[in-house]
């Protein structure tokens, strides 16, 4: 993996409605994000925050069901053009948020920089939905469709294009809450999927196995959108929608520690840690360990 990473951190909450998740970027700094990657000869660089408006404060001039759209799309387009500096700064970027939503911008700005991107979305969600079939009208619901190219024109055309991954490049890794809207997505579009079942059934060394194996042959660089609540809730309690029978930390770490070893992944992001909803930053902490291992980390 490079040695130079760039941390951007992402105070977004206007894709969904709990209050607290724009605190994210502070509790994983706070949890020790830099010092730790430093620890292991890191040259770390801190973009800071990118500047979100707070709700109603640009004008709605477009009717929709979706909460806070133009106010999602302006911050979208401010981060991919961030990200995309920064590869081309030749350094990693870790994104940190922020409510998923912010997945769009990241995509938009990564995307660009490759011709087959790889997409793994470690999540209790699939994120898959439109403005037709959202129960929620929350944009966190929706980053991996806009980023297919599916829903609102002002989500899927951040960066002035659309179709940012395909869909045979994506694979979700611990879904276990999926709207009907979205397994449909998932079954015509060929979406490969390791619910929480198969997690389950052949255990996370498999699946990690598999997902590298099945990226690698195809993609010229892979994104990690790491979703706090793709982890059990008992391990990670601190997100604004947690599901029961989640990922454990365990695994969570095998599973990082696995992507490390096979050096595939270029760009990464961290979402969903809400520390108003946490115990002591338990899940800004649990992040940071991650990182850690996602980074090479060693326990020896
Ligand atoms: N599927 C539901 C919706 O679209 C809940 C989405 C929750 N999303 C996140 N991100 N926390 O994964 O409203
Ligand atoms: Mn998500
Ligand atoms: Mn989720
Ligand atoms: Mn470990």
């Amino acid at each position: 993996m490079k040695k130079d990473i760039t941390i951007i951190g992402v105070p977004m909450d206007l894709g969904q409605t709990r209050r607290g998740v724009d605190m994210g970027p502070s509790a994983i700094r706070y949890a020790g994000i830099v010092e730790r990657l430093e620890n292991i000869e890191y040259s770390v660089k801190d973009f800071g925050d990118i500047q979100i408006a707070r709700p109603g404060t640009i004008e709605e001039t477009i009717e929709t069901n979706l909460k806070n759209l133009e106010e999602v799309a302006t911050a979208s387009e401010k981060l991919a053009e961030t990200v995309s500096n920064v590869i081309s700064e030749n350094r990693f970027p870790l994104v940190l948020g922020g409510d998923h939503s912010i997945a769009i911008g990241s995509l938009a700005g990564i995307a660009q920089h490759y011709n087959n991107l790889g997409v793994i979305w470690y999540d209790a969600h699939g994120d898959l939905n439109t403005a037709d079939t959202s129960p929620s009208g929350n944009i966190h619901g929706m980053p991996l469709a806009a980023s297919l190219g599916i829903g609102h024109e002002s989500l899927t055309g951040i960066g002035g294009y659309a179709d940012k991954v395909k869909p045979e490049n994506i694979v979700i890794i611990g879904a276990r809450s999926l709207d009907e809207g979205e397994k449909e997505l998932i079954k015509d579009r060929g979406i490969k999927v390791y619910t929480m079942h198969e997690i389950d059934r052949i255990g996370m060394t498999k699946v990690m196995e598999e997902t590298i194996e099945y990226l690698s042959k195809k993609t010229d660089g892979v994104h990690l959108s790491l979703d706090l609540d793709g982890l059990d809730p008992s391990d990670a309690p601190g997100v604004g929608t947690p599901v029961l029978g989640g990922i454990s930390y365990r695994e969570s770490h095998l599973a990082m520690e696995m992507l490390a070893e096979s050096q595939i992944i270029t760009s990464a992001e961290f979402v969903e840690v809400n520390p108003i909803l946490d115990e002591r930053n338990k899940t800004a902490t649990v992040a940071v360990a991650l990182m850690g291992s996602l980074f090479g980390e060693k326990l020896l």
